[in-house]
């Protein structure tokens, strides 16, 4: 399923990311150009503006817990859906996240890398690692029925 170049690019972008910085810059994202994803984080406190999301430490907290959770993807390349299992079924049944969210936090990530690495995402490396972050949002939705 993936090439050389792919598995490549995807390990060559990841070793790239600040995972402290990206982490909660894409979730803030997230929380900000989709604000109806708020719901799910009524326990975090005050986010209901830009300012708010930008600067609550809970929000920066699960951002890197979400995008640390990224790295075992990259391990599993091969068996993305196995490894996200127990994570999607959470994610269904106790968190009751919607999976059409599990896309737009992928966007969110994707701008927030691209926003840091610059040139260094050009085209092909984008491509493929939205391919990747698909396979993760196809993984984190496998359980959902
Ligand atoms: Zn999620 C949680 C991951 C997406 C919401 N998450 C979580 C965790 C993890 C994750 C690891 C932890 C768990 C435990 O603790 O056990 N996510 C993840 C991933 C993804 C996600 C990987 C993709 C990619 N989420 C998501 C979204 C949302 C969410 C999109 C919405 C919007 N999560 C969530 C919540 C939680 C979680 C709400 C819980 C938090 C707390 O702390 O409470």
């Amino acid at each position: 399923k993936w090439t050389d170049k792919e598995r490549s690019t995807v390990q060559d972008v990841w070793g790239k990311v600040n995972i402290d910085e990206v982490g909660p810059e894409a979730l803030a994202r997230v929380l900000i150009v989709y604000p109806w994803t708020e719901r799910y984080f009524g326990r975090f406190g005050d986010i209901f503006n830009a300012t708010a999301v930008l600067n609550n430490a809970k929000v920066a907290a699960h951002g890197k817990v979400v995008l640390k959770e990224l790295d075992t993807a990259v391990k599993n390349m091969d068996n993305i859906r196995g490894a996200y299992a127990a994570l999607s079924r959470l994610h269904y049944e106790k968190l009751q996240v919607d999976p059409d969210t599990f896309r737009l936090l992928a966007d969110c990530i994707t701008i927030t890398i691209a926003c840091k690495l610059k040139s260094a995402l050009d085209p092909q490396a984008q491509a493929t690692w939205q391919k990747f972050l698909s396979a993760v949002v196809e993984a984190m939705s496998s359980q959902y029925d």
